[in-house]
């Protein structure tokens, strides 16, 4: 039985080894990026029964994610492999400061052909908590049917739903449709994470009070909104609040805090935690997922993450 299950896509990710624009890097490094895989790699750390379900297809980065995502011990018991489609991959450059430019090749993959006819739902069903972020949403309309099969079949089982919408716009062909699909799946969680830009887009105002009203009074229990390094801000339908964050001394790399921080604050949650304990758990792996290069590498156990919030200085609140 597993704790935790998210479905969408992995891909192989070259991440470069010199600053510069990704045309003229001539050195990169192999790495495996998806936020769900990341999310599915964050919790299984943490010790928590993490399963991911995608399909990939039957070449190396097909191999190479699936190892990856094993020797994490993700559970790997739904995950197809096509093969007529290939496992898509991603460049991500390096940089001083700021957000790394990412570069795609991933349209017609294995993953985006993910469909109901691939579902297992008792998988889906019995695991306690469905995780999930508005990737898929955006690769094909067979993930968003499987996304709404996966959703009904959580609901029919009383199992929780946390959604993060990652806003990918660079995948969606539509501005207006990306922000109507993914608030009608939003709404249909228990707790939704939203980065305040991303709030901004899906709702129309900037301000996290609003944000979070926007989907608590569509039916949705907790809105998390991410508000950089500085902290988060949350409200439930009996309480509100904001959590400071933790400072850090450099910024490696900014990519794959956001689904730390999504996993933090879910793995807090369903563990029973009072709200800004489970959001002090999401700050401290988001700020310790940018000090390194990758995604996710610099996600903690357990024990790592109590003894990063015990001794790391935070922002005043
Ligand atoms: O959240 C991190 C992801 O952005 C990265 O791993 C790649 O999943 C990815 C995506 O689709 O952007």
């Amino acid at each position: 039985l597993l704790d935790i299950v998210t479905f969408g896509e992995a891909m192989t990710m070259f991440v470069a080894e010199e600053v510069g624009d990704l045309h003229e890097v001539a050195l990169f490094s192999k790495r495996l990026a998806g936020a769900e895989a990341n999310a599915a790699i964050g919790f299984a750390r943490l010790g928590l029964r993490s399963g991911w379900a995608s399909k990939v297809g039957a070449d190396a980065f097909g191999t190479f994610v699936q190892q990856k995502l094993a020797s994490e011990h993700v559970n790997l018991d739904h995950v197809r492999v096509d093969t007529e489609h290939p496992t898509g991959f991603q460049l991500k450059s390096k940089v001083i400061s700021g957000d790394p430019q990412v570069q795609y090749f991933r349209r017609g993959s294995a993953a985006s052909q993910m469909s109901v006819d691939d579902l297992d739902s008792t998988y889906f069903s019995s695991a306690r908590h469905l995780h999930m972020t508005g990737i898929p949403l955006a690769l094909s309309d067979r993930n968003r049917e499987f996304a709404q099969h996966v959703i009904q079949q959580m609901r029919a089982h009383h199992r929780s739903i946390s959604f993060d919408p990652n806003l990918r716009p660079a995948l969606w062909s539509s501005h207006t449709e990306m922000i109507q699909t993914i608030n009608a799946f939003a709404v249909q969680a228990d707790i939704v994470l939203p980065g305040i830009e991303e709030g901004q887009i899906l709702t129309g105002s900037a301000v996290p009070e609003k944000i979070a009203e926007f989907y608590l009074k569509q039916g949705v229990k907790a809105v998390v909104v991410k508000l950089g390094p500085s902290g988060a801000y949350y409200r439930t339908q009996e309480q509100s609040g904001t959590v400071s964050g933790f400072i850090v001394d450099q910024v490696i790399d900014t990519v794959g805090a956001g689904d730390g921080f999504a996993v933090g604050t879910v793995s807090g949650w369903l563990a029973g935690l009072p709200i800004e304990e489970a959001i002090t758990r999401g700050c401290a792996i988001g700020a310790l997922a940018v000090q390194s290069i990758g995604d996710h590498e610099g996600y903690p156990s357990e024990n790592e993450l109590q003894q990063f919030i015990e001794t790391c200085p935070r922002y005043l609140s």
